[in-house]
């Protein structure tokens, strides 16, 4: 089991109770290490690598749940919400999708062929226990003249995948919510493609409900007046919003150090600050953002462990390597 957790601080769940749910990524081993954290702090989980493509469906006849249903399983046992994550994606997301037997790319009607019958299969399979999809990830391009990433979806299908999907996503449980999620959400440019993006979803009818903020952000960027713009051209289309994959890394994106064994004191100083202020944001947004996950429990297990920079351990959550609550942990349950 987890470590020994401190009995006398405030439960984050309890803390944001009359604002929005407070969840964390979660995998097998964390449901353990983390167990006792998971079950104090948080109302809501969504599976890290469990319920992507080429996990549940490595094969067009096999599919493999034991390990999402393991989650599902932890969830119910403890009254936690579950998210889903993730539909559509180009990555972790296996190639026979788009190939026929000889390796060639597939048509588009096999390709949605394909497609309804895993959304059909996943998301009937959890109807009862997962609340809502992350049904499109990542389609929107950072740069480049397209406004969405070249992927495999897009190249067989055109733009009408993301359409498809969420149709797909909302007669396999219609009572789901349905979302678009994304990272670099706050970057001006490619808010503005998400937001033309989403925004004529909605138009067309197309069954969305609501958009995802990655939040995969840095002590000093994204700035926060981009992060509250991103929250309000969003919300502005009546939709609700999760911070769907919050960390807060100690390096900026290009810091190539490896070195640390732990992070500075100006790091984590920066850190109290940086949460400090984003959560006082969320706070000030709590009608219009409804769930807040971390990409994570704590320090001792983080992606970004080995991302961007090999090697280059993070420190980016609230609890530290040992499951106790960092400074950043006080200044968001004790502001007011
Ligand atoms: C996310 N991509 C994915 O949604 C999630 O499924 C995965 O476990 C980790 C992060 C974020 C991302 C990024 O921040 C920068 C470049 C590519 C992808």
């Amino acid at each position: 089991m987890g470590q020994a957790v401190n009995e006398s601080v405030p439960r984050l769940r309890d803390v944001f109770a009359d604002h929005f749910l407070i969840g964390a990524a979660v995998n097998p081993r964390t449901i353990v290490s983390a167990a006792d954290l998971l079950v104090r702090h948080f109302n809501c989980i969504t599976a890290e690598n469990e319920m992507k493509f080429e996990r549940v469906h490595p094969t067009e006849d096999t599919y493999t749940f034991e390990d999402a249903d393991r989650l599902v399983r932890f969830a119910r046992e403890h009254g936690m919400r579950m998210r889903g994550h993730t539909l559509v994606w180009h990555n972790q997301t296996p190639n026979w999708l788009f190939e026929d037997r000889d390796g060639r790319p597939v048509d588009k009607a096999t390709l949605f062929a394909r497609l309804k019958s895993h959304i059909d299969t996943v998301v009937g399979r959890y109807k009862h226990d997962v609340f809502c999809w992350d049904v499109v990830n990542e389609a929107v391009a950072d740069g480049g003249d397209r406004p969405l990433r070249e992927s495999k979806w897009w190249q067989i299908a055109g733009d009408e995948f993301i359409a498809r999907a969420f149709e797909f996503a909302h007669e396999a449980d219609p009572d789901a919510l349905l979302f678009y999620n994304d990272y670099n959400e706050s970057h001006p440019v490619k808010r503005e493609r998400i937001y033309t993006l989403v925004k004529s979803l909605k138009e067309r009818g197309v069954p969305i409900h609501g958009v995802g903020l990655q939040a995969h952000w840095h002590l000093k960027s994204p700035a926060l007046d981009d992060i509250r713009a991103a929250i309000e051209r969003y919300a502005s289309l009546g939709l609700t919003l999760h911070i769907t994959e919050l960390d807060l890394s100690v390096f900026e994106w290009d810091d190539r150090r490896t070195d640390l064994k732990a992070p500075t004191a100006e790091m984590m100083e920066l850190q109290e600050q940086r949460y400090e202020q984003i959560f006082r944001l969320f706070r000030e947004y709590r009608d219009v953002i409804s769930c807040v996950t971390f990409w994570g429990v704590a320090d001792d297990y983080t992606w970004l462990d080995n991302f961007p920079v090999r090697g280059r351990k993070n420190w980016p959550f609230l609890f530290d390597e040992r499951h106790q609550p960092k400074p950043s942990f006080w200044k968001v349950v004790n502001q007011r």
